[in-house]
């Protein structure tokens, strides 16, 4: 392990360790939180720290605002996961006792994510228990304290929760398969994957490979992580995904690229909301192009944005004057109560003074 992770990786380690104690002492539940519009990292950093609690005996899950995307159902990771909307017999106990499993809330801990504002309908619960711990990547956080390991400079979340898993085995002398499942393993190495486009992006550094490498004799599988997230498709997402390729603008000398899709498209195309997951990525590919976005619309009329860029457009600072967040070269937003084309105006002008 690089130094620069040292400090942070063993402090969130000493910090996971005693909430285990706390909550093994006084059978309480530990819950896990990761962000709304789920993604590879935030699943695999919340799987991987689920994986660790529940290793040492103490009780956890990861409380996931939303269905499981299919695409991620071959990690199968099913049984760590707690929706307080879904129809199960958790829910249903957390609905009228509060208590999950019989155990009332100890200590909550979010990866991926450090504002409960965008834990979707999980930010009360995390807000409702005083002892938090974050681990994050991303470079808008701003508060500090003892709790929080921020490195904006990680390629991942999931990269953090690796170091944190190393720094509990040296702490504890649990070996490393003790502690991470093999399909744990496989989920934060497809969070690894994820965030740094299967190693291709500037993020991908020596020692990003060599925990991938060590996640890999964990149990992960590069192959079937990348067929599954990146490569397999529906023949309906497959002409869905060519449609908002062909229906791109292109402004202020194509240093800007931009898509819209409407919601009517989804239903024309059969295709659900990650039917364009592969298309922004795409375009900023495009020569030429700094600056790329795809706007969708989904069912509930929200419009979803995906920001990337080349090499200076700072994206997580343009996905916050929509209230959104992310990083310098990848981010997002969420927008309500607009019209798709509405926005789409809005943003064009907007882009002109930064680009
Ligand atoms: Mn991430």
């Amino acid at each position: 392990m690089r130094e620069r992770y040292k400090e942070g990786s063993a402090r969130s380690a000493k910090n996971i360790l005693s909430v285990i104690e706390k909550a093994k002492q006084n059978d309480e539940m530990i819950l896990v939180f990761l962000h709304r519009s789920v993604d590879g990292d935030c699943v695999g950093s919340a799987s991987g720290i689920c994986s660790i609690i529940r290793s040492f005996g103490a009780s956890a899950y990861v409380a996931i605002p939303e269905a499981l995307p299919e695409n991620m159902k071959f990690l199968g990771i099913e049984d760590l996961f707690f929706r307080p909307d879904g129809n199960s017999h958790l829910a249903e106990e957390f609905t009228t006792s509060g208590t999950l499993a019989g155990k009332k809330l100890g200590a909550v801990i979010a990866t991926d994510i450090s504002e409960s504002s965008r834990m979707g309908i999980c930010g009360e619960i995390f807000d409702s228990v005083d002892t938090k711990i974050v681990i994050d990547h991303h470079a808008s956080v701003t508060a500090r304290s003892d709790n929080l390991w921020i490195d904006p400079d990680a390629s991942s979340a999931s990269e953090m929760v690796f170091y944190v898993a190393e720094q509990i085995s040296a702490i504890t002398g649990k070996e490393m398969k003790d502690i991470i499942t093999s399909n744990a393993a496989k989920a934060v190495l497809a969070g690894i994957v994820t965030d740094t486009g299967r190693f291709t992006f500037k993020n991908t550094r020596p020692e990003t490979l060599e925990s991938a490498g060590l996640l890999i004799e964990l149990g992960g599988d590069i192959s079937e992580v990348c067929y599954n997230l990146f490569d397999r498709k529906t023949k309906q997402k497959f002409r869905l995904s060519a449609k908002a390729r062909s229906e791109v603008q292109f402004y202020f000398d194509d240093k800007f690229a931009m898509t819209v899709v409407p919601y009517s498209q989804f239903v024309e195309y059969n295709a659900g909301p990650d039917g364009v997951d592969d298309v922004v990525s795409a375009m900023r590919d495009i020569d030429g192009v700094e600056l790329a976005i795809v706007l969708r619309e989904l069912e509930n009329g929200e419009i979803r944005g995906n920001i990337r860029s080349q090499d200076y457009f700072d994206c997580s600072k343009f996905a916050e004057t929509y209230g959104g967040g992310g990083h310098m070269r990848a981010a997002g937003f969420t927008a309500k109560n607009i019209d798709i084309y509405k926005l789409a105006e809005d943003i064009v002008n907007k882009v002109q003074d930064a680009l």
